[in-house]
């Protein structure tokens, strides 16, 4: 199964790498079972940014990917106008059985996940995920160690193979640049690069159509 998360996209944002997220998502597209928008899609919710997922939409049919798309909401605040679009594939949260185990993706802010004062955001989303262990959340299912969660929100990109919690970037200006423009995939058939986060530079390397 091949699974790609992109996250905090904030698509309408004035400042959004718009034309290198549409590079991203149509590189990768044709290769993808399913493509996980894992939150904060879009920034406002006004009219101009309604006209603007809207034609991502008509993008994504064009292009045939708008039946891989599963968006997971974050706030009305920043993802309010999703929910005028009834027939899209949504939900809080997105969760898969695969060869590596399950694979949970949540936007952070749904679980309380945020920065304290001195911590890091690997450490804060480590945090995270023990607590959910520990208590859970009603509209969540059970999340045990196995658990692979991918958490965004923080708009930090990391990877922590080991305790399973990784952050995806984000597609604004970001504190740390190494987090922006960043593609994760998941492809469980692959042994050597199981999860891996791309830059637009790795994607072009490894899907654009050789001719
Ligand atoms: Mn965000």
């Amino acid at each position: 199964m091949k699974i790609c998360v992109l996250a905090d996209v904030h698509f309408d944002h004035p400042n959004c790498y718009r034309e290198e997220f549409l590079e991203a998502i149509s590189l990768i597209a044709p290769k993808m079972d399913v493509i996980v928008l894992n939150g904060d899609f879009l920034d406002s919710t006004s009219n101009k940014t309604r006209k603007l997922f809207e034609e991502f939409l008509e993008l994504a049919k064009k292009e045939n990917f708008l039946t891989k798309l599963f968006f997971v909401r974050s706030s009305s605040h920043h993802d309010g106008v999703l929910d005028e679009f009834w027939d899209l594939a949504m939900n809080d949260y997105a969760e898969f059985s695969t060869n590596i185990g399950k694979v949970i993706c949540i936007h952070g802010n749904k679980v309380g996940l945020h920065l304290d004062e001195k911590g890091s955001e690997e450490l804060a989303a480590i945090k995270a995920k023990e607590i959910l262990i520990e208590k859970g959340r009603k509209w969540l299912p059970k999340i045990t160690q196995e658990h692979h969660v991918i958490f965004s929100h923080l708009h930090r990109k990391f990877y922590n193979e080991r305790k399973r919690v990784y952050g995806t970037g984000c597609w604004i200006p970001a504190k740390d640049r190494r987090s922006e423009k960043v593609t994760m995939i998941i492809d469980d058939e692959d042994k050597n690069d199981t999860i891996s986060n791309n830059t637009l530079a790795q994607l072009r390397e490894k899907y654009q159509q050789k001719h």
